[in-house]
């Protein structure tokens, strides 16, 4: 049987694909008009998320559309928390609650026994998207599964609700570093778990997602984002070592050439703020990037667009990229203006 040639995983391991693969941060999601159909249909986010056969379909859907190289998991870093026993809701045209844990006593009611019996129909999902993929021939895509870092998870645990600045977190971790060490080694836990599971069930590769490590300095930066992302890398290495990790520590600037020295992941992402000439010469010269088109370019479309893609091109080119946004697809972009995109990278030569 001849081997499938999956272009991520080439990437990933370090192998020149015959194209530059893409997959886009929230590719599935509110600006297409069937995910807002099954949304409907589903009832409240979490309804759809607990769904497995919502989600796959939800997971699908992009790929049905755009043909990317890879689908990602549709579930939410959230799910952590409310996994734990955190309660957490989702109210429409807002974003997340949880009740914010005040202090250690808060931790009580955390319980690491139930995070895998909760997180069940995921894992199904999961499995229920491999089959899909197969019986659609989508056979050269990759299924990326994935969690929040445990900084980015505990800012929305703290603070209970999203925010530019997680005071909250920020301020606890600063102050009380021995406490907050508990709480990070409880989320690094539960989401080893997690991964785990998703990857027994056929995710072929994870990504971290580190949406808030932008907000620490250095020393904060070291020890509570490279320190913790670091021991989930070593338990996939030691549990899963085929499986690549892509970490996308939005925001760390110049910080993720330390990042990714000391972490041990497989791929960075890069955001859009990023100094790209300066990533493509002092990261993708150790290992694959990923990025980083401005989201704002494809909900622009037109012209912009193409000038930023043909920008990204000239840069990335030649060495080891995914192409991707530098953060999720805005819930106004017009579907067209991702075929567009898709288009445009297809006819790149790698
Ligand atoms: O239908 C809806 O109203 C829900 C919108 C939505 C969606 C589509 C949320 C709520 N989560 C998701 C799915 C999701 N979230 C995915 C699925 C796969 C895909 O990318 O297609 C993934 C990977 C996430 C990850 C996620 N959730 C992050 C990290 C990436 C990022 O965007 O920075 C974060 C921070 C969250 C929390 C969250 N969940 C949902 C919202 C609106 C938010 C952000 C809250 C805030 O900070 O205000």
């Amino acid at each position: 049987m001849s081997e499938i040639r999956k272009p991520i995983l080439e990437v990933l391991n370090g192998k020149k694909p015959e194209k530059v693969p893409f997959w886009l941060m929230r590719q599935a999601g509110r600006y297409l008009p069937e995910y807002r159909a099954l949304r409907a249909k589903a009832g409240g986010f979490l309804d759809l998320v607990y769904d497995p056969e919502a989600a796959a379909e939800v997971t699908m859907q992009p790929l049905r559309r755009y043909g990317m190289d890879a689908a990602i998991l549709f579930s939410d870093i959230l799910v952590i928390p409310h996994a734990l026993g955190q309660t957490v809701t989702f109210e429409t045209g807002e974003g997340p609650k949880l009740e914010p844990l005040k202090s250690e006593k808060d931790f009580s009611r955390l319980d690491l026994s139930r995070v895998d019996a909760h997180c069940k129909p995921v894992y199904e999902t999961v499995a229920l998207v491999r089959k899909k993929m197969r019986d659609e021939n989508f056979n050269e895509a990759a299924l990326i599964g994935f969690c929040g870092s445990p900084w980015t998870v505990i800012c929305y645990m703290i603070e209970g609700h999203g925010s530019k600045d997680f005071t909250a977190a920020r301020t606890w971790a600063k102050n009380d570093p021995e406490s907050f060490q508990k709480l990070v080694d409880i989320v690094i836990e539960s989401s080893c778990q997690y991964l785990a599971g998703q990857i027994n069930a056929g995710a072929e590769v994870i990504q971290l997602f580190d949406s808030w490590s932008g907000l620490l300095e250095d020393d904060q930066f070291k020890r509570w984002v490279i320190a913790p992302t670091k021991k989930i890398c070593d338990y996939l290495r030691d549990h899963f070592p085929n499986i690549r990790v892509i970490g996308f520590p939005r925001g760390a600037g110049k910080l993720s050439f330390d990042y990714i020295r000391e972490t041990g992941v497989d791929c960075v992402g890069l955001d859009q703020a990023a100094d790209n000439v300066w990533a493509a010469s002092n990261l993708q010269s150790i290992l694959p990037v990923q990025g980083n088109l401005d989201p704002e370019l494809l909900l622009q479309g037109g012209d912009a667009l193409q000038h930023g893609l043909d920008a990204l091109y000239a840069t990335f080119k030649g060495r080891p990229w995914i192409f991707n946004l530098g953060h999720g697809v805005i819930k106004e972009t017009d579907p067209e203006n991702v075929a567009l995109l898709r288009d445009t990278v297809r006819g790149w030569q790698a």
